[in-house]
């Protein structure tokens, strides 16, 4: 390739990419290619043609049946293609077979999402989970690696040269494994301690939660004033930022975490679940939804994050709903999205559009867990109503009486306790 001109290019010139995928009749083409093309275009593919089978059940030594892979030869060819991306992850031997019959080099989708966060983890912890990651999708594939070690081995008992020298190399790797996951698990335990510290200041904290790319982090910044970095690109966010937004004179801290996908590959699933633990030391998760997505593939989305949410036990967790990018749709389109997600706020991040009223919706979340309460201060303990008003607490009604100042507010849950000797009794009776 000529490089004549001085452009300046973001990174180096992209593979040509042809897309395969084999998917059983009645699954949704469109959208699955469209995430394919989207994963391969983020890892620095272009694709150049897509071939699509139909049929239950991948082939299991080639993936695809024997005719196609006839049609896929010629296709890579024609298309000068440099590289072929499968939507499945292949099994070594689906990988081997793709290779030789197009002497050409084969990525499966769970190689591209790995290079996908090899490319965009930052934090040591990150890095990390993506290298172990990494390990444990080649330690079944070392075989092909280690071909060409094969004639150097020892030739001890009844296996082959080649398996023993295989058996070091998985040894290694099995060290490395043991090795990477230790330094996680006191990576771990340091942010558990950071956590706690949060947890003490007793701010309320709110989790973005969404699949990638619907603009979680561009929500955290145009709440918090955070600068993320914001791309067009799947799984920019990696790791977990927190910062904080002021409503009605109360803080609230916000957590941006990494984008979902369907079918995360599994040797990812740990990592991300480690990530993800931020969402679940959240009051509130807000799941994030791009609202101008077509019908099905939003449908989609909103279930592979609440399946994954539920996975990791935030089941429990109050959640809203925010429709983002509503910059996107015209009248008709933000009705239809009222009828289809009545509960969800309308935003958009871009425009600034509907923020203010989501910041009141999360502050309302928590205003509902607070707890009705009458109490009766007497007139010389003015300092437990100074103490009151000091929580910021909504106070409903205030009265003067003979005993003293009798007062209806809603207390947070765990403060009520502190104001129990001035709880007055039979209160429920009285409001009704
Ligand atoms: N039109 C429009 N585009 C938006 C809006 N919010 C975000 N985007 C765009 O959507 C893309 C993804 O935004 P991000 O904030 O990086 O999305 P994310 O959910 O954090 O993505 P990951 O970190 O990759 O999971 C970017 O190109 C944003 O500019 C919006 O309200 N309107
Ligand atoms: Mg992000």
């Amino acid at each position: 390739m000529t490089s004549g001109g001085s452009e300046l290019r973001d990174g180096p010139e992209p593979e040509r990419g042809l897309l395969l995928a084999v998917m059983p009749k009645g699954a949704d083409i469109d959208s699955e290619l469209a995430e394919l093309r989207e994963l391969a275009r983020t890892a620095g593919v272009a694709p150049v043609a897509e071939i699509v089978q139909r049929r239950m059940h991948a082939d299991p030594r080639r993936y695809v049946g024997k005719g196609k892979l006839e049609e896929l030869k010629e296709s890579y060819g024609s298309h000068r293609a440099e590289v072929l991306v499968v939507d499945d992850e292949l099994d070594p031997v689906q990988q081997r077979a793709l290779e030789d019959a197009l002497a050409a080099r084969v990525v499966d989708r769970t190689q591209l999402i790995l290079d996908i966060f090899a490319q965009h983890a930052v934090s040591a912890e990150g890095k990390l989970q993506v290298e172990l990651a990494q390990l444990e999708y080649n330690l079944p594939r070392m075989r092909g690696m280690w071909k060409h070690l094969e004639r150097l081995g020892g030739g001890v008992g009844t296996r082959g040269p080649g398996e023993s020298q295989l058996e070091t190399d998985r040894r290694l790797a099995n060290r490395r494994i043991t090795l990477l996951r230790r330094r996680l698990r006191e990576l771990r335990t340091h942010r558990a301690t950071r956590r706690k510290a949060r947890a003490r200041s007793e701010t309320p904290t709110v989790a973005l939660a969404g699949y990638t790319n619907v603009g979680k982090s561009t929500i955290l910044n145009a709440l918090t004033g955070a600068e993320v970095p914001v791309e067009n690109r799947l799984f920019e966010t990696l790791d977990p930022t927190t910062r904080s937004f002021e409503h009605g004179g109360k803080r609230y801290l916000v957590t941006d975490t990494v984008g979902f996908i369907r079918r995360l590959p599994t040797q990812l699933v740990e990592g991300f679940a480690s990530t993800l633990e931020e969402t679940l030391l959240a009051d509130v998760v807000l799941h994030v939804i791009d609202a101008s997505l077509p019908d099905d593939l939003m449908s989609e989305q909103i279930e592979a994050v609440e399946t994954v949410l539920s996975e990791i036990g935030a089941g429990e967790i109050p959640v809203l709903r925010v429709a983002n990018k509503i910059d996107r749709l015209d009248g008709s389109g933000r009705r239809r999205l009222a009828n289809r997600l009545p509960d969800a706020v309308p935003v958009s991040a871009a425009t600034g559009e509907g923020l203010d009223e989501l910041k009141a919706r999360v502050a309302e979340v928590f205003s509902d867990r607070f707890d009705e309460v009458r109490l009766l201060v007497p007139y010389d303990e003015g300092r437990v109503l100074s103490d009151l008003y000091a929580l910021g607490a909504p106070i409903d009604e205030r009265k003067d009486t003979d005993e003293g100042v009798i007062v209806r507010a809603r207390l947070p849950h765990r403060d009520v306790r502190r104001f129990a000797p001035y709880l007055v009794v039979g209160a429920e009776s009285e409001t009704g």
